[in-house]
């Protein structure tokens, strides 16, 4: 799953729809906050209550309020200037959520940014042979294609993933989407990617420039070319939040309570 986005109940849905059981293994692939209702809930089952068999990684609102923060480290709440980029993107409103939330106290909120520091940048996994990096945002075949600079991040440094033709830049790793989608890197093993809702790719420009895509339709995961995999299928935008399961590629949506 990816881009849960506060739509906690969604989430929930997800859970019993998927019936998620001790033995299987869970990969949510960042952006569990921000634009959607119930924020501080999903950053109380992250920190609180999950399971050992979930795994996070690092999505760009998680690094957007880590960077909010950044300059003001070792400090008792998360401090957050109308200069940082969270401002822009829900960071007020998220941070109005989880110190409003019955169950706030200030201890779970440094428990939060170390939660969020922790968080991986991508996954290397083997299911039936098969091997999936996840990430966020996308992956780079070139140094620099994308264009994405650190807005005072925690997180700008050169990642070494095994395979890759070159060094990734954590940013792009985490934000870009643009170079991300179009380019036609033959890569040796399949991509699994959310950030950017499905609904929003132009899948007709990119099938005349020569792309193969399979999609079931509007707002469902979308596979472009044989490897690169779009699971965030815009909960927070009215569509769905999706599930893929890697076992068999089988696909799994619960509908968006959201009116967009
Ligand atoms: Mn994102």
């Amino acid at each position: 799953m990816s881009d849960i986005h506060g739509c906690f109940i969604e989430f929930n849905k997800m859970l019993k729809l998927i019936d998620f059981q001790e033995s299987d293994e869970l990969y949510i692939l960042g952006d569990i906050f921000d634009r959607g209702p119930a924020s501080a809930e999903m950053l109380w089952w992250a920190t609180k209550q999950v399971p050992a068999n979930v795994h996070f990684l690092l999505g760009n609102h998680e690094d957007m309020m880590l960077a909010a923060d950044y300059n003001y480290y070792n400090r008792d709440r998360i401090k957050l200037r109308l200069s940082d980029s969270w401002a822009s993107n829900y960071g007020f409103e998220t941070l109005a959520q989880i110190r409003n939330f019955d169950k706030y106290n200030e201890k779970w909120e440094q428990e939060i940014l170390d939660w969020v520091d922790c968080l991986p940048l991508f996954y290397d996994v083997q299911v039936n042979g098969r091997r999936f990096i996840l990430v966020h945002a996308g992956l780079q075949s070139e140094v620099g294609l994308s264009s994405y600079f650190t807005m005072n991040s925690k997180k700008d440094y050169l990642i070494n993933i095994e395979g890759c033709p070159c060094k990734q830049e954590s940013q792009a790793l985490l934000w870009d989407r643009n170079t991300w989608i179009v380019d036609k890197y033959e890569w040796p093993f399949d991509i699994v990617c959310g950030h950017t809702p499905t609904c929003g790719i132009p899948f007709e420009v990119l099938r005349e420039f020569g792309f193969e895509i399979e999609q079931a339709s509007e707002g469902k995961i979308a596979h472009i070319g044989a490897r690169k995999h779009f699971i965030d299928c815009g909960v927070h935008k009215g569509y769905y939040l999706g599930c893929l399961r890697l076992d068999d590629m089988k696909e799994f949506y619960v509908k968006s309570l959201i009116d967009d």
